[in-house]
């Protein structure tokens, strides 16, 4: 019979997951687990436990947003999408992800491979460390699952398939939708922001063309469903330890229009960018240094995405019958390069809409939130708000990625 949900605790948690042999044999004897609970993120619970063998991470979902507590109800069922994400992830991407252990539907829980050593991103870019390879990892990440995931590559019914399955993802779906693509736009009842941004946020809140963008956007989030998403792809959900990068958390993966993950990663780096002066002097080098790896996420992710379109073209879109073996490569080329082109329009007006979101919204980045000053924190918010604007009503005129990175460094120095 299966057991009711209960949230783990400390003391429970190796009580009820002690007996499982996935678990126990990777770690040793329950009794001398050691746990601690580490989530810091907005929805769920996360334990690290160590044995004498080594340690693992249960992340268990709470019925609610941990942020808000108990009066914002959240079906457990976004643990079932994470673990069905991340097995994707693994198979399109090896070793970008933590294996999975176990799963327990019932329990909302996963228990993964604990990565020891490793730090949240976002903490690292605030600390101001450098990490290398970042992007171009980053980036073919981005590449390889959104690539393998489309019907570009997948054969019809299999996409067709997942897009269904994660098409149930609706809770943290509407999650997105609201707190991405319209409550930074109004006085929402969440929504807060640093003392002295009200002139620029009532400005934003104004303007009917970004508003128009914005909506816009959402339109093609909630139609254009090109590819399986990681669908929170910002720094906290990127583990580092030197070279070494893993990406976590997908319990927002559906189906949608690629430059929404790749848009919500560059936004991150741009906000760590315009937090710098926050976290202390000199950053100028380390700022340099964020912006080469803005670069190097999209330069690698093309140029894997263009490797992936000549050699796995194998789902149903742009068939090889139709090109290079007619040959017609320099079409299927030519397609690649206007894929590309759209993929980086969405990238611009996603990373705007995420640089405000996290001001202006509910929730809000630690790059900012760690700056205690408030008239200096304010001050690097006003950047990102300006940048976000620039890039929402710019997606047809910022021409590629060297000038997105004049861009953020004009705006950063003004
Ligand atoms: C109520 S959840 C707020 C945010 O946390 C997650 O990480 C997502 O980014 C979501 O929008
Ligand atoms: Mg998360």
């Amino acid at each position: 019979e299966e057991r009711p949900y209960e949230a783990l605790t400390v003391e429970t948690l190796a009580r009820r997951l002690g007996d499982l042999p996935a678990l126990r044999d990777r770690i040793g004897d329950p009794a001398g687990w050691r746990v601690r609970e580490v989530g810091d993120g907005n929805l769920n619970l996360v334990f690290i436990v160590e044995g004498d063998r080594g340690g693992l991470v249960v992340k268990q979902a709470l019925p609610y947003v941990r942020l808000v507590g108990e009066s914002w109800p959240l079906p457990l069922r976004r643990s079932f999408f994470e673990y069905h994400a991340l097995r994707r992830q693994q198979a399109r991407d090896p070793g970008s992800v933590p294996d999975v252990l176990h799963f327990d539907e019932g329990q909302a829980l996963v228990v993964m491979e604990y990565l020891d050593g490793h730090i949240i991103l976002r903490r690292a870019l605030i600390a101001g460390t450098r990490h290398a390879g970042l992007g171009e990892r980053l980036g073919l990440f981005c590449a390889r699952t959104l690539f393998r995931g489309s019907d570009l590559h997948l054969p019809a019914a299999e996409r067709k398939a997942d897009l269904a399955l994660f098409a149930g993802n609706v809770d943290l779906c509407a999650i997105t939708e609201a707190l991405v693509f319209t409550e930074p736009y109004f006085a929402a009842p969440m929504n807060r922001h640093t003392p002295g941004l009200d002139p620029i946020a009532a400005e934003l809140r104004a303007d009917a063309a970004l508003k128009l963008a914005a909506q816009r956007l959402k339109t093609a989030f909630a139609a254009r469903a090109e590819t399986l998403l990681h669908g929170d792809l910002h720094t906290g959900s990127v583990m580092v330890r030197g070279d070494q990068v893993r990406i976590i958390d997908p319990e927002f993966a559906v189906y949608g229009p690629m430059g929404f993950d790749i848009g919500m990663l560059i936004a991150n780096f741009l906000m760590a960018h315009c937090a710098q002066p926050g976290h202390g002097r000199d950053r100028a080098d380390y700022q340099a240094w964020i912006l080469s790896v803005i670069r190097a996420i999209w330069t690698s992710f093309a140029a894997e995405f263009a490797r992936l379109w000549r050699t796995e073209r194998t789902g149903m879109l742009f068939p090889r019958t139709l090109f290079e073996d007619q040959g017609q490569s320099w079409a299927a080329d030519a397609a690649c390069s206007g894929w590309l082109g759209q993929v980086w329009r969405d990238t611009l007006g996603f990373a705007g809409l995420e640089c405000h979101r996290r001001i202006l919204g509910l929730a809000h980045n630690a790059d900012f939130e760690s700056i205690a000053d408030e008239g200096l924190r304010a001050a690097c918010e006003a950047k990102a708000l300006v940048l976000g604007r620039t890039l929402l009503l710019g997606q047809d005129d910022i021409a590629g990625i060297d000038a997105l990175i004049d861009l953020a460094r004009d705006i950063a120095e003004r």
